[in-house]
């Protein structure tokens, strides 16, 4: 299909199935119709485009004392901070690979990664063979569905390399935003569970869990915040030997359920959290100045001043959902945004991203935004996956391999 009618294809169908509110009240089933139709409704769209269309608004820094955003003011609150962008993850209806078509591989936001580290590069007794069968479904039971990143364990070293999982957005273009993924980190001694930011060795924020230093007799719970920066690379990639490490402890046991883990990227500053409250902020030099994107990663080395491990057993980070909400660095997201938003006071057109507090229980909390039937066709469409879930698509080329046969109504 030529490029132009796949469009009008797809803004057609778009329309039609995910604005309900606009369904065109006559139906016309000549085709000879079609392109006139097409064409009302483009117009229809940019009168009447759909809700968060002007982004989404989250709180920013110490959740408890914040003011409620005023509906009519949402960028200028001192405390909230307005992205444009999202990607949002539920990762509790994945199917194993071979056993359907929800899988993970077939996921058009997120790329397992296969790469080899000696362990002179992964600075480890051993090196780490990152291998896309560490990163599948976990179990269909209720309390460990989700994304599994393994580390495996027991001594089975492939060329004295442990097979360990990393898994990244497709998406390289995130330019500040909140970042939130819902884990439950390994009981499994000695393996380093990461959730973190990343542009390169020098501009990056990170969450690592050591579950060696877990110590539930004391109920010792600690996580690791740390900025890699120029100063980081000057001690060897040591950060902890810098002034952008924070060595915080989390009021709960994270093996024993999920949580939600948090990163905010700002100009200038970052904030860490664990269900909304905030383990550290930092700021400075070190904080990065670039776009970039989420990895989740799960490894162990066998450094003792570090990972620990190779664990005795296999050991599984398992990870239900990530919520992005972010700027993009690319110009053509950018006039995107600027070309749906007409007025960022209309009701509904900024979306407020709900905190997760520590009442807010440890369950599902999953996709806000990709379930409305009301995004527009910038913001985000949907594939089906065969068996009537929906993956979610960026009309842009350079992120999908965009199939319009498989835009189909709910
Ligand atoms: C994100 O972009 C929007 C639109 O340009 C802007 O209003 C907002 O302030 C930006 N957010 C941040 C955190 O820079
Ligand atoms: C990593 O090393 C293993 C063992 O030699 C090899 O089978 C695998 O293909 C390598 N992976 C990559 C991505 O090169
Ligand atoms: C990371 O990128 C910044 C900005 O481009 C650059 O100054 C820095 O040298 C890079 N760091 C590494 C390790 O390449
Ligand atoms: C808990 O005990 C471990 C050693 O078992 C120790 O390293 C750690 O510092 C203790 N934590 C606290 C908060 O006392
Ligand atoms: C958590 O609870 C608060 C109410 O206390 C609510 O406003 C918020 O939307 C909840 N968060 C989620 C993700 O449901
Ligand atoms: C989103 O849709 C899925 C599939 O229809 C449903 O299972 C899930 O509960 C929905 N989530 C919310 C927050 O409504
Ligand atoms: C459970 C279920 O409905 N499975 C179906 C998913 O889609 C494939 C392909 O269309 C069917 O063969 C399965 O039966």
């Amino acid at each position: 299909m030529a490029p132009l009618a796949m469009f009008f294809t797809l803004l057609l169908a778009t329309t039609t199935i995910l604005n309900p509110r606009h369904r065109p009240s006559h139906n016309h089933n000549n085709n000879n119709h079609l392109l006139s139709l097409t064409l009302s409704l483009l117009s229809l769209i940019t009168l009447t485009l759909a809700d968060c269309e002007c982004g989404y608004l989250s709180t920013t820094g110490d959740l408890v004392s914040h003011q409620q955003p005023n509906d009519n003011l949402p960028s200028h609150q001192p405390h909230h901070a307005l992205f444009t962008d999202l990607v949002e993850s539920d990762f509790t209806r994945l199917v194993p690979e071979g056993e359907g078509d929800r899988t993970i591989s077939a996921n058009t936001d997120w790329v397992r990664q296969a790469f080899n580290l000696s362990h002179e590069r992964a600075r480890g007794q051993h090196g780490e063979m990152f291998a896309v069968e560490n990163v599948d479904a976990a179990g269909q039971g209720e309390d460990d569905k989700g994304l599994k990143l393994i580390v495996r364990g027991g001594g089975e070293l492939v060329e004295n390399m442990v097979p360990v999982a990393e898994i990244d957005t497709k998406r390289l273009d995130m330019y500040f935003g909140t970042f939130r993924a819902s884990m439950k980190i390994t009981g499994e001694r000695g393996t380093c569970a990461a959730f973190f930011w990343y542009f390169n060795d020098t501009q990056e924020i990170d969450m690592e869990f050591l579950s060696k230093d877990f110590d539930k007799a004391n109920k010792s719970y600690p996580v690791n915040l740390v900025l890699q920066s120029r100063e980081a690379a000057l001690s060897g990639y040591n950060a902890a030997k810098t002034s952008n490490f924070v060595k915080a402890y989390l009021p709960f046991d994270p093996t024993e359920d999920f949580h939600e883990y948090r990163i905010d990227y700002l100009p200038g500053r970052v904030f860490f959290y664990a269900d909304g409250m905030v383990l550290g902020k930092m700021d400075g030099p070190a904080v990065p100045s670039s776009a970039g994107h989420l990895i989740l990663q799960h490894w162990s080395n066998g450094n003792r001043l570090w990972s620990g491990g190779p664990p005795e057993r296999d050991a599984g980070l398992v990870v239900r959902y990530v919520k992005a909400y972010f700027n993009s660095s690319r110009e053509e997201r950018r006039r995107d945004w600027e070309g749906r938003c007409k007025d960022p006071k209309a009701r509904g057109s900024v979306c407020l991203v709900p905190d997760v507090l520590p009442h807010n229980g440890t369950a599902g909390l999953l996709n806000i935004y990709t379930n409305s039937t009301t995004l527009g066709v910038d913001q985000l469409v949907f594939e089906e996956g065969l068996n009537g879930s929906y993956y979610q698509y960026i009309t842009d080329p350079l992120f999908t391999n965009f199939q319009p046969s498989h835009i189909l109504s709910r």
